[in-house]
């Protein structure tokens, strides 16, 4: 009905695994894995999975997963146990283990199981890339940029991530890491900061005081030491409250425009978080769907092997939105996905209105206040210009 069809000589691949979306962080975490059924949902209403490889992804095994992790930390992961009762509500306990068991990241029931499979899907999509089996794969269960080596950080445990690029650097000689998620992709940008094959680029709300996790200044480029080749391949782009769809897209297009011409990545790793829209739940921006979008159809038009991760996105409907439409974007060539949600969608009523790209006034009555002036914009993108001098592919 969505006049969707498969296109030829292309493929898009889709990786997940309903028995992740069955995890509870518990009932008043943000996080809520049940977002992923209600995205599904609405891509399959669309009729999309006919138009690309649908697959159930498997658990990472602990090699795997120790490609990037330390085994005792690891170790610890896999034999941790809830907490019968929780031990207080304000997260003072002094000896969290690898930060394990806080508020940000609680131990619950199966979270082995959870992290091996969100990372089981990322590595999945990116072996698909190297296989050539798939042009463009979609793992919207991955995208948990802020775990470490040996340490949970917001939300995050395992960083499929920096899996999925580690399996994507034994056949591309340089990959290209984009994060739009409305948080600084410290995970991510760390594991790479030693090395000049992979360029880290996050778009983020920066506020070192108020705002998680507080790193991602526009200085902050990979240790500057002098002979580290990763120093000047990570890219911060650090901004206020109420960006606009069509700030977004100028900076956007300009900033991964001028990245792509002089690192020529031979594939590209975009986190598609979806706590940049407007009326997240932890969000402070005022993008839409169609601007949160336009950065995937962006990306897509290199004809590089892609590779979407999903990431935040607290505001279940929207998180749904966002994700269907990029779903359509990957797979579809020039025809336009409808704007309308399908007649029927289950939980039809999470949307509230029957469009696919809600106006800021549905969203949130009022927009927020947007505190990014032009000036601020330009300056930015041009500290990223002068960076890139230091760059070479
Ligand atoms: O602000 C903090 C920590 C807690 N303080 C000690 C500082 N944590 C944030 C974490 C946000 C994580 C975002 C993850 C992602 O980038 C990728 C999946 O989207 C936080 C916030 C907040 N408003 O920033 N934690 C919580 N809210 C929280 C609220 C209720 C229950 C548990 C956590
Ligand atoms: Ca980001
Ligand atoms: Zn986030």
């Amino acid at each position: 009905e969505s006049g969707i069809t498969r296109p030829k000589g292309y493929n898009v691949s889709f990786h997940c695994n309903p028995d992740m979306e069955k995890h509870h962080f518990g009932m008043t975490h943000p996080m809520k894995p049940w977002r992923l059924t209600l995205s599904k949902s609405l891509i399959y209403s669309y009729g999309m999975s006919f138009a690309m490889d649908n697959y159930v992804s498997r658990a990472a095994t602990y090699e795997e997963l120790a490609t990037f992790h330390s085994t005792d930390y690891l170790d610890f992961l896999g034999t941790v146990l809830p907490e019968p009762v929780p031990r207080d509500l304000e997260n003072q306990n002094p000896d969290l283990k690898f930060n394990l068991g806080g508020s940000d990241c609680p131990l619950f029931d199966g979270l082995y199981d959870y992290c091996s499979m969100s990372a089981g899907g990322a590595l999945d999509g990116a072996r698909k890339l190297c296989s050539k089996q798939s042009d463009i794969a979609i793992a919207w269960g991955g995208g948990l940029h802020h775990a470490k080596k040996a340490e949970a950080s917001g939300f995050c445990y395992i960083n499929d991530i920096v899996v999925a690029i580690l399996q994507l650097l034994r056949y591309y000689p340089r990959v290209l890491y984009i994060d739009i998620d409305v948080h600084h992709g410290d995970g991510v940008e760390e594991a790479f900061f030693s090395t000049d094959r992979v360029m880290t680029v996050s778009f983020h709300k920066y506020d070192p005081n108020n705002f998680f996790p507080g790193t991602g200044a526009l200085d902050d480029n990979g240790p500057k030491s002098e002979h580290n080749p990763g120093a000047h391949h990570a890219v911060n782009v650090p901004l206020n409250d109420g960006i606009t769809d069509e700030q977004y897209e100028w900076l956007f297009n300009s900033i991964i425009g001028r990245i792509v011409e002089k690192f020529r990545p031979g594939a590209i790793a975009l986190q598609c978080g979806a706590d940049s829209l407007a009326g997240d739940r932890l969000g402070r921006f005022n993008l839409q769907v169609q601007g949160h979008g336009a950065c995937v159809e962006f990306c897509k038009k290199y004809n590089l092997p892609l590779i979407l991760f999903g990431g935040g996105g607290y505001t279940p409907r929207n998180v749904a939105r966002a994700w269907a439409y990029e779903t359509s974007i990957a797979i579809s060539c020039d025809d336009k996905i409808s704007p309308t949600l399908p007649q029927h969608v289950p939980w039809r009523d999470q949307f509230r209105q029957d469009t696919l790209f809600p106006t800021l006034e549905q969203i949130l009555g009022e927009p927020r206040v947007n505190r990014n002036s032009q000036k601020r914009l330009q300056d930015i993108l041009q500290h990223v210009t002068e960076q890139l001098r230091f760059v070479q592919a």
